[in-house]
């Protein structure tokens, strides 16, 4: 028992240093310029650069960073609390109208952060607002241009392997099934701040190591898709108490990380990415590959691509993009 303890008193003390070391680091960053600002959804994305705590071995290098800075919405069991707050301060006030600006100083009303560092250049430009056209990627374009790209330039999946070999977020992983096939991890994603229900994100992570994206899949992967499918609102449901129907399970085509792996969220949460340009839905991947084993390895899937990428460029330079489409501006 006492040996349990001291070593629950060193994990802590190890946990709470790590802690300080991440916040030291958030504290060094210096913004070099602003990547995207969307005032409807209380959010902006800084490049920046952190350098070194103090001179190091490694040179004095200055790191680039992404800095993603996004209002949390309120919680709706706080509200006296929040307009209780001792910072207040009236701005306007006429017969019965009146305006003030509270500084919440409880954590629940504050800011998320997400910090990416080291950032490389591929990350400046996923979060960086750009204008992006449609692609109807056949499977001939699949496996000339955009497979040997992600191949070579693809992001780093190491987060992934990370979850799965138990290096990181051990303890957010909410459910796994070990199987190397058809098992998978599931916990929340980056994106949920872990509080509100109307906006839970989770992301189930497949074992299987071999398996990029949607264009992989076929009858063998059913009983992965199915037991994520099933699994998954069950274990939400259980824990969350939100029902089966109020999820949304989809894959991202393309996605960012070539590792497979379901996004699951409230179908209330107006998020990025859920729509017919980047989601298609498990239910109706299952279905597909039902009726066709190689359906995804057959059909022309269209997406949006962002125009400072490398796939875009390979892209436009083969003729595969229309010059006469309206842009859009990409998401993330
Ligand atoms: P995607 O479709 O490959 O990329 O999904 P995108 O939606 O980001 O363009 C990857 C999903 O994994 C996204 O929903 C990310 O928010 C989430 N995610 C990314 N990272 C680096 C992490 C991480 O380190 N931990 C967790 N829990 N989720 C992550």
């Amino acid at each position: 028992m006492r040996v349990k303890m001291d070593d629950f008193k060193k994990r802590k003390h190890d946990e709470d240093e790590d802690d300080e070391a991440a916040i030291g680091v958030l504290r060094r960053f210096e913004q070099v310029k602003l990547l995207r600002e969307d005032s409807a959804k209380k959010l902006v994305v800084v490049e920046g650069q952190i350098a070194p705590e103090s001179a190091n071995e490694d040179g004095n290098r200055v790191n680039k960073a992404v800095l993603i800075l996004e209002k949390k919405p309120f919680v709706v069991d706080d509200i006296e609390d929040f307009v209780h707050s001792a910072n207040s301060k009236l701005t306007f006030v006429n017969d019965c109208y009146s305006n003030y600006q509270l500084a919440p100083s409880k954590l629940n009303h504050d800011v998320k952060v997400t910090l990416i560092n080291p950032a490389t250049e591929k990350h400046i430009l996923k979060y960086m607002e750009q204008e992006c056209f449609i692609v109807h990627e056949t499977k001939e374009i699949y496996n000339s241009v955009t497979l040997p790209l992600l191949e070579e330039q693809g992001f780093s999946v190491e987060w992934v392997h990370n979850i799965l070999d138990k290096k990181a977020e051990v303890d957010k992983v909410i459910f796994e099934d070990p199987d190397l096939r058809h098992g998978f991890v599931l916990l929340p994603d980056m994106k949920w701040n872990g509080t509100e229900l109307e906006s839970l994100y989770l992301v189930a992570i497949a074992h299987n190591r071999n398996l990029k994206s949607i264009r992989d899949l076929n009858r063998s992967h059913l009983p992965l898709l199915k037991n994520i499918l099933e699994q998954s609102t069950r274990i939400i449901s259980e824990v969350y108490g939100v029902a089966p129907c109020k999820l949304r399970l989809y894959c991202h085509y393309e996605p960012s990380y070539y590792h497979f792996h379901v996004h699951i969220n409230h179908i209330r949460f107006d998020c990025a990415g859920k729509d017919i340009m980047r989601a298609h839905l498990l239910s109706d991947i299952i279905d597909n590959i039902e009726m066709k084993s190689n359906y995804y390895q057959e059909k022309t899937l269209s997406y949006m691509v962002a125009e400072n990428t490398l796939l875009f460029k390979e892209l436009k330079n083969r003729g595969h993009i229309d010059d006469n489409q309206v842009p859009l501006l990409n998401e993330f």
